[in-house]
């Protein structure tokens, strides 16, 4: 028999259609689902159109983490709208303060050896757990909880081999940043990242799930660690032995890549502005001075990460000109806090105390001063997300954060006593689901579609030929956070297209969402790695609304090429990358006979009338992709 490895494994117990061949398109029977509330309203209207009654999966759970301030009724309008489409169809729902979508899913949800999908890019946190988590567009998600398998190209398998042990003061953040750095934020692209070694034995579930959450910034399509003792103690902790299985990869199996870190040799790192793998040790930025910390995140919001902040805060004052603000990852990990003292630590050495969600982490609330130096546990410095376009945010552990906020200055925590309990996985974790609603409860529940609930838009059939001028060009590495920003002030109107137009790609250029509406139809042109970062489909649906029709690339992110292609927006790639220097902003561009060129191959011809030249790109899509582009987005295609 064929030595597998652990992916290889658990996709061979789900493959529904497709053979195991790298880069070639499978699909997996998908056994739970996430959906968080910022891409969860599209995702429910999307599974309303489905017309079906109950999910179909073993377990689906809609989390309300991410939009929580409630500043007008639109928030507000989401939660309920949310709450009762979700339990309607079966779906248990995390109320808001129940903690973020991630970090619960790990705690009272996830089983090793499960597929997950999620609507938000960090869905692989759960590979801490020995779960195939993957993030996807929520429409993805919402075909997955009707009971259709998720389609995606196999991946490669990269074995990231990890020997020896930390040092007190290096953490699980340091090894994710470290993987960083070798392999950027491209290295993962196509591939999943794949755990082994003598050094994971020291890692503890969270702690592996801090490392698979930033997974995400490698552009992987997902990271796992083996399901061995540390899991076993972790689901017993949370009263779920019952869940636990052993999982291994088998004995020689083989992979794409493999890298090698000694973890005895890390030292602390932090990932400079404005990009997570920008990676530099923190004792050669010493001399940064800080205005801001924020502790938690799906990435540092665990039990142990939160009791690290507080074992080096406790009975010292935070200094005076830094802000920390502090957030547990969970309900579970702020109860236990406030019970053991731990919390009283934190506050009396002067943090400010946030509510388990994902807060400044997307922009929701704390932007730091103008020019400031922000500080975070966090795992993504994309320019403009924290709110503030001028400032600079570093990305650290805990221990990092904690020695920074008390001196003000960007410090390395090595030689900083902390005390063995702090890093101690608890024999018990204080369970209380008094904040999750099973759906069985509430049989009757009739659906509330308040004002802030608007349609989704629809793409159309794609025409015989695509005109339109060059409406942005960009360069390399463009975030979904460039694409659709999400603040405060945005991040209310998740459920509302068409005001979220007016701030598409505001980050780069603040007329984008003008001009595109005055020229009803057009283009955009990226560089490498087109959409890096969140799942979040208005990055597409958006676009659609302005009449944005193909997307001219270097190369894509999988998730948002994902989305573009269920919304039945093109994703060109260039054939020859230095084309790229033969179209200018503003450019008239045409592809004839377009849905004819979509039938016949990958090469799809686009015209450049303005500088009379031919561009030649590339679209590799499977039949079922594009029947999507032909009928302007899946669930134009689904209708028939
Ligand atoms: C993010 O971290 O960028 C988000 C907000 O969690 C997104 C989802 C979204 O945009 O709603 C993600 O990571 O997918
Ligand atoms: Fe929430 Fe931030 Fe995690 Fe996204 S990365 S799920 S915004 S905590």
């Amino acid at each position: 028999m064929k030595k597998l490895n652990l992916t290889q494994k658990i996709i061979n117990e789900h493959l529904v259609s497709g053979e195991m061949i790298a880069g070639s398109e499978i699909s997996i029977r998908i056994d739970q689902t996430l959906t968080q509330d910022s891409t969860g309203t599209m995702a429910y209207q999307q599974l309303e159109a489905m017309e079906i009654d109950k999910v179909k999966t073993k377990r689906s759970v809609a989390y309300i983490d991410h939009n929580t301030l409630q500043s007008g009724f639109e928030n507000a309008d989401d939660h309920a709208y949310i709450t009762s489409v979700a339990l309607k169809h079966g779906v248990y729902v995390s109320k808001p303060g129940n903690g973020i979508c991630h970090q619960v899913h790990i705690e009272r949800f996830g089983v090793p050896g499960y597929t997950l999908t999620g609507s938000d890019s960090h869905t692989p946190t759960a590979g801490g757990l020995g779960m195939l988590g993957i993030g996807a567009g929520g429409l993805d998600v919402a075909l997955n909880m009707a009971g259709a398998p998720l389609y995606l190209n196999m991946p490669k398998v990269i074995n990231v081999i990890l020997t020896g042990r930390l040092r007190a003061g290096v953490s699980a953040k340091d090894v994710i940043l470290e993987v960083l750095r070798v392999l950027t934020v491209k290295g993962g692209v196509g591939a999943v990242i794949e755990y082994t070694g003598s050094g994971i034995k020291k890692l503890s579930v969270p702690e592996r799930a801090t490392i698979t959450n930033m997974g995400a910034e490698l552009g992987a399509t997902t990271s796992i660690f083996p399901s061995d003792q540390n899991t076993l103690a972790f689901l017993t902790a949370q009263g779920r032995a019952e869940d636990y299985v052993p999982l291994a990869p088998d004995e020689g199996a083989k992979y794409d890549k493999k890298v090698r870190i000694n973890l005895s040799t890390l030292t602390p790192l932090a990932a400079c502005p404005h990009s997570p793998d920008n990676v530099k040790p923190v004792s050669e930025l010493t001399k940064i001075k800080v205005d801001q910390v924020c502790v938690g995140s799906c990435t540092n919001g665990s039990y142990t990460d939160l009791m690290r902040l507080a074992a080096i805060l406790k009975g010292k004052t935070v200094h005076p000109e830094v802000s920390l603000v502090a957030s547990a990852g969970s309900k579970q990990v702020f109860a236990m806090l406030a019970a053991n003292g731990a919390l009283k630590d934190i506050i009396d050495a002067g943090a400010r105390i946030l509510e388990c969600a994902c807060g400044p982490c997307i922009g929701m609330g704390q932007s730091p001063r103008s020019d400031a130096v922000s500080v975070r546990t966090f795992n993504r410095n994309f320019y403009a997300r924290s709110g503030t376009k001028s400032a600079d945010v570093y990305l650290v552990s805990p221990e990092v954060a904690a020695v920074t906020a008390l001196n003000g200055y960007l410090t390395c925590p090595l030689g900083v006593t902390i005390p063995k309990k702090a890093y101690a996985l608890p024999q018990k974790f204080a369970v209380n689901d008094n904040l999750i609603l099973n759906p069985a409860n509430f049989p009757n529940i009739e659906v509330v579609r308040g004002p802030n609930i608007k349609p989704f838009p629809r793409g159309k059939a794609l025409e015989s030929s695509v005109e339109g001028g060059v409406l942005l060009k960009v360069g390399d590495n463009i975030t979904t956070d460039h694409i659709m920003p999400s603040d405060s002030k945005l991040l209310p109107f998740r459920s509302n297209v068409p005001h979220l137009a007016n701030f598409c790609f505001a980050p780069v250029d603040p007329d984008f969402g003008k001009r595109a509406m005055a020229a009803d139809s057009g283009f955009v042109l990226g560089g490498h790695n087109y959409g890096q970062g969140s799942s979040r489909e208005h990055a597409a649906l958006v676009p659609l609304y302005l009449g944005i029709r193909a997307v001219i690339t270097k190369s894509f992110a999988r998730i948002h090429k994902d989305n573009l292609i269920n919304s039945g927006i093109m994703p060109l790639v260039l054939v020859n990358e230095k084309d790229y220097d033969k179209i200018d902003a503003e450019d008239k561009l045409v592809i004839d006979n377009a849905a004819e060129q979509v039938k016949k191959g990958s090469r799809i011809t686009v015209r450049n009338l303005t500088k009379n030249i031919n561009i030649l790109t590339d679209m590799p899509l499977t039949e079922r992709q594009k029947s999507f582009i032909l009928a302007g987005g899946v669930l134009n295609a689904a209708r028939g």
